[in-house]
């Protein structure tokens, strides 16, 4: 397939790093903290308004210090005195709090710094309500250095978790359907904590949030390296598993040679037009080691059942408008597809790509076949060679994760059954 380098490139790549380092929600939310709810927005950025309504966890503070304005949840957990130096007792006075995602949070390296201005001490500031120890609090104020350590200052509002008026931003139709059976992952109170308990386009805005925030971009070049790394052979250190024909190859035996493995953009990266610039066409949760001529069977096609037996990758099947891929990745393929949508949702300059119903998208933004999709979610659920991949893209590589690898039943919750 062509490969189209857009003309976006260059603007893609330092928009691209600026989402990387600042929640979609702070970018849209000004100074003062009132959303720009006059102006028309585009459909992305008006889903993305809407999360400016949704506080940030004590974490996501700490990693977003960039002076803008925001609230932030979290527990009171003691009052800071020095850089490093949280008190739990005996409150020196009233002008600083210490939050914490967890009320039992002892390392300062966890706590968000929020100072108190002389308006809010007397109902606010721990000397003279140590009460408030371990109480849940919304506060408000800009993201920014406190005691020289990560904090808020210019606080302007306080409000005990639940009493504020966060908008409801959960659809009712949604709220009202039956949950699909949850699962847990160890990264609920963390990572995932402002996802839990929402649906429908919530649940999809607040992951975008989540999986683009803090995110390490890879150069098409890096992706060769963390490939190796990633698809490493569970029973073969020196090769990988390529994904369609399920063949180890030799982790040297790459490039553009009949038989070598090169890298499969699972999402098409001619759907969206989006390259191998960094950005989507970096994005190694969905790229993958393959043959290199069944990677140009597969091509751009959609995916969907059906056609006829793919040479070299045993359980493939193709025609003239899909791709089925063996039975054993069929859930991997549709996580990956999932994924994308979400971390992808424009206004980075790139395409805003999701998934829809049907075959032969072209170069739109799209990938069918969802209903096919979804039913391949459920019939392959994650698998250890998938959740160990997403631990060390996690760990090692772009520091993010594929939800629905964790939350396999999100894709439901997201897009329906
Ligand atoms: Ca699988
Ligand atoms: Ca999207």
């Amino acid at each position: 397939m062509p490969v189209v380098i857009p003309r976006r490139r260059i603007a893609a790549v330092v928009t691209g790093l600026a989402v990387a380092l600042v929640p979609p929600s702070l970018a849209l939310t000004s100074a003062a903290g009132s959303p720009a709810t006059t102006v028309p927005l585009p459909r992305a950025a008006a889903a993305q308004a809407v999360v400016a309504a949704v506080p940030l966890t004590v974490s996501q503070a700490i990693g977003s210090q960039t002076g803008q304005s925001a609230t932030v949840r979290g527990y009171v957990v003691g009052q800071p005195t020095a850089t490093s130096t949280v008190v739990r007792s005996n409150f020196p006075n009233d002008y600083a709090l210490a939050i914490a995602d967890s009320a039992s949070e002892t390392s300062t390296s966890r706590m968000l710094y929020v100072q108190v201005p002389s308006a809010f001490r007397s109902a606010w500031g721990l000397q003279s309500n140590p009460s408030l120890m371990g109480r849940r609090l919304d506060v408000t104020g800009a993201l920014a250095a406190y005691f020289s350590h990560p904090g808020m200052t210019s606080t302007s509002a306080f409000a005990f978790s639940g009493t504020s008026p966060t908008a409801t931003t959960t659809p009712t139709s949604t709220t009202t359907s039956p949950s699909p059976t949850g699962t847990t992952s160890p990264y609920d109170s963390t990572y995932y904590a402002s996802a839990i308990g929402r649906t429908g386009s919530a649940l999809h805005t607040e992951l975008h949030r989540i999986v683009s925030s803090g995110v390490t971009t890879l150069t098409y070049d890096q992706v060769w390296t963390a490939l190796k790394d990633t698809d490493q052979d569970p029973g073969n250190a020196n090769n990988v598993v390529e994904i369609y024909s399920g063949r180890s190859i030799g982790k040297s035996d790459n490039g553009g040679g009949v038989d070598q493995w090169n890298r499969e953009h699972v999402w098409a990266k001619s759907h969206g037009d989006f390259g191998t610039a960094n950005g989507p066409g970096t994005d190694v949760h969905h790229l993958r080691p393959e043959d290199v001529t069944v990677n140009s069977t597969r091509g751009n096609l959609d995916f969907d059942l059906g056609g006829s037996a793919v040479s070299q990758c045993t359980g493939c099947l193709s025609d003239a408008d899909s791709f089925e891929p063996r039975n054993a990745v069929k859930g991997d393929v549709a996580r990956m597809i999932f994924y994308m949508a979400v971390r992808w949702d424009g206004g980075d300059g790139f395409a805003d790509l999701e998934p829809n119903n049907v075959v032969g998208n072209g170069s739109a933004p799209y990938i069918g076949k969802l209903s096919v999709l979804k039913q391949w979610n459920l019939q392959d659920p994650p698998d250890a060679f998938e959740r160990r991949r997403n631990q060390i893209i996690f760990d090692t590589w772009q520091h993010n994760r594929n939800p629905f690898i964790d939350h396999p039943e999100w894709v439901t919750a997201v897009w329906g059954s």
